[in-house]
Order: C-alpha cells, then sequence, then structure tokens
C-alpha cells in the first residue's frame, strides 16, 4: 500500500472534509460492501460529500464526483477524500482510479487502505498519474467504521453475529416447544434491524421446520425493510414445499454438517456478514468451531422451567473449559434496555 502520511500535514479543513466523508459513509448499507464515504473540497472552502450505497451501486468517489459536475464545481483544483482507498479494479462498477483521473482532479486523501487484494493499490496507481496522493487521516474512524468488513476481509471468512434472545434461565423455548414470544416487540425490532443490515441469515432445518420462519427484515408496521438478507438453512432435511423458505428463490440451503464449510461456501457466495440465529445445536457447533464474532442476546425478564436450552450441545465439562465472551460498547451499547427486556452485546476473544 501507499505510504501513510504525516497527520500534522493535513489542514483543519482536509481535516473537516475527511469527517464530513465519514459522516456520509454511515448513510451507506452495512453490508456485503464496506461503508465509504468522499468529499470533494475546493479551493474556497467548500465541501460536498457522497457515499456507496451497497453492493451493485455506484462507489463514495463516483457519487460525489457527479455531485460536484452537477453544482458546475471546478474539480481542476479540487482535492477528494475518501474514507477507504480508490479501488482499482472492475467490479460491478468500473474502477474509481479512473473516474477520478477523467475527472481531472489534482489531489487526493484516503484515510484507510483497502484490503481487498482486487481492488487494492489504486493509491498507487493515481500516484503513479502524477496526482498528489496521502494516506492515513482518521485512519481509525475509518477502521472503525468497517471492523466487521474488515475482519472478513482479513479472515476470508463472513464476519459471525450470534442472535441469541432468551428467558432468564436461558431458555428459547417452554418443555412443550412454544416460543413465540419470550422477548418484547422492542426487542424484535431491534432483532430485525440487525437482520436488514446483514448479508445473510443462518438457521438449521431443526428452526426451519419447527417455526417456519421467513428470515427476512420487518419493520414495526410489518412492512418488509429496503435491505434483505438471503435465507440460509444449514442441514439435509428437505423443507416442506409451502414452507416460507422453500417458496423463497433466494434461499440457500446448504446440506452440510460442518459449520466451518458452510461459512468458506457463504463467502464465495459473496456474504461478508453473517447472521446466525439458531437452533440451540446451530448455535454449539457455531461457538464449539470458534467462528463466532459477536452476540447479541435478548434477555427476557420470564423463567420457562424446563424449557429449551439456548445453546445445545457445548462440549465443557469444567470450569475450565468455559467459553468467555466480553461485553463490548465499542459500536453499540454493551447493555442496555428494550422495553421489558435487557439487550447484552458480547464480543469473543480475537
Ligand atoms: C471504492 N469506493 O465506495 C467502495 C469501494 O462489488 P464492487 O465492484 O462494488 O466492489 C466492492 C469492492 O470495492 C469492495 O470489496 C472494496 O474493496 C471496494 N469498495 N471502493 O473505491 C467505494 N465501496
Ligand atoms: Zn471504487
Amino acid at each position: 500500500g501507499a505510504q501513510l502520511t504525516d497527520p500534522a500535514e493535513f489542514t483543519e479543513l482536509e481535516s473537516a472534509a475527511m469527517t464530513a466523508a465519514l459522516n456520509a459513509a454511515r448513510e451507506g448499507f452495512r453490508g456485503a460492501n464496506p461503508l465509504v464515504g468522499a468529499a470533494i473540497l475546493t479551493d474556497d472552502g467548500t465541501i460536498v460529500t457522497g457515499h456507496h450505497g451497497g453492493a451493485g451501486t455506484p462507489h463514495a468517489e463516483v457519487d460525489v464526483i457527479t455531485t460536484a459536475h452537477d453544482l458546475g464545481i471546478d474539480l481542476s483544483t479540487a482535492t477528494l477524500l475518501v474514507t477507504l482507498e480508490p479501488c482499482s479494479h472492475q467490479g460491478r462498477t468500473g474502477p474509481c482510479t479512473e473516474a477520478i483521473r477523467a475527472a481531472g482532479i489534482p489531489s487526493v486523501i484516503f484515510a484507510s487502505p483497502d484490503p481487498n487484494p482486487l481492488a487494492s493499490g489504486g493509491g498507487e496507481i493515481l500516484a503513479e498519474a502524477g496526482l498528489t496522493v496521502r494516506s492515513g487521516l482518521h485512519l481509525e474512524d475509518s477502521r472503525a467504521l468497517n471492523a466487521r468488513w474488515l475482519r472478513a476481509m482479513n479472515d476470508a471468512r463472513p464476519f459471525v453475529t450470534v442472535k441469541i434472545a432468551q428467558s432468564l434461565d436461558g431458555a428459547v423455548a417452554a418443555a412443550d416447544g412454544t416460543s413465540q414470544w419470550i422477548t418484547s416487540q422492542e426487542s424484535r425490532s431491534h432483532a430485525h434491524e440487525i437482520r436488514s443490515r446483514v448479508d445473510a441469515i443462518l438457521v438449521g432445518t431443526g428452526t426451519a421446520l419447527s417455526d417456519d420462519p421467513r428470515l427476512n427484515a420487518r419493520g414495526s408496521d410489518g412492512m418488509e425493510l429496503e435491505h434483505q438478507p438471503r435465507p440460509v438453512v444449514l442441514g439435509t432435511t428437505e423443507l416442506p414445499a409451502e414452507s416460507f423458505l422453500a417458496l423463497n428463490p433466494d434461499t440457500l440451503q446448504l446440506r452440510t454438517h460442518d459449520v466451518g464449510e458452510a461459512v468458506d461456501r457463504l463467502y464465495t457466495e459473496g456474504v461478508r456478514h453473517l447472521l446466525v440465529e439458531g437452533g440451540p445445536r446451530i448455535l454449539a457447533a457455531f461457538f464449539t468451531a470458534g467462528i463466532v464474532d459477536e452476540v447479541f442476546c435478548y434477555q427476557a425478564p420470564l423463567l420457562l422451567g424446563q424449557g429449551r436450552d439456548s445453546v445445545d450441545g457445548l462440549d465443557i465439562g469444567t470450569l475450565t473449559d468455559a467459553l468467555h465472551l466480553s461485553l463490548d460498547d465499542t459500536e453499540v451499547p454493551a447493555v442496555s434496555r428494550l422495553g421489558p427486556d435487557v439487550l447484552l452485546h458480547f464480543v469473543t476473544a480475537t
């Protein structure tokens, strides 16, 4: 990658423009693609921003250049700031390096390098083409913005979020199998928001058969949210032809018992963020395989007695073998109240 620039070399206006780009990035969709924002800073201190809206849509650089053209801004003396190194590849859209050159922009600042081997190297390409290229401005903020995507890229497997909704005594269903609804409406809405930010949701065939879930993301009004995850079912049992998942042409059934193989397959399918919703044996398999990155646990204030454990089948016989998690509030509060429930956010050891 390109050399990092000494932070002292950036002006206050450049810093402000990168902050604006970071804020614009947050308007994007967190899914298979990173959140990326861009800004154009002109001689007279004007700042315009753009962002990437999700896979298949224009990259942030192209978005902000389009806006600048629409506003009649002179780009021949402008600086383009972008939260991620401009891509160099022909992907679902063209290379941003080309768009920047074609726009005649002489100076580029990016926050963090692009770790994607397909897309990286754009900084060097622009420098070789004679542009002034600097990097590292608000580097940590840019990294924090895409922590899940960066982890997925680095590990070459999807970032795995586990969702558990349970009673105080750790049950996800009562003894007779009844499970609707243990958690509150507020908790369920929150869980649907998470669904709308992931690429895929995975359940086992057991859950698919017992609950007939839709695995889509819905608002509190019951309407589908803008971004829908891909439903994934793990296991060999056939789904009933009339079930929601069998009727959804996007459903992917993975007929493997190995969760490691399953996530590898999902990565090649383009999944960068996977939400695992159960059931209890699937959760145990993910924990045992060490491929859980994050847990959202919705804890409802009720006891279910002889219920079904939320995680079932962990081979832990003694305290020293316990699997440890830690409360984490780098991005969301580690502990929050959702109506009558408590939401806990954990990460696993890295
Ligand atoms: C940029 N600007 O706004 C984004 C970039 O699927 P594609 O073709 O859109 O390419 C996605 C890859 O491009 C993604 O994995 C990452 O490496 C880079 N994303 N690059 O110059 C952007 N979103
Ligand atoms: Zn690009």
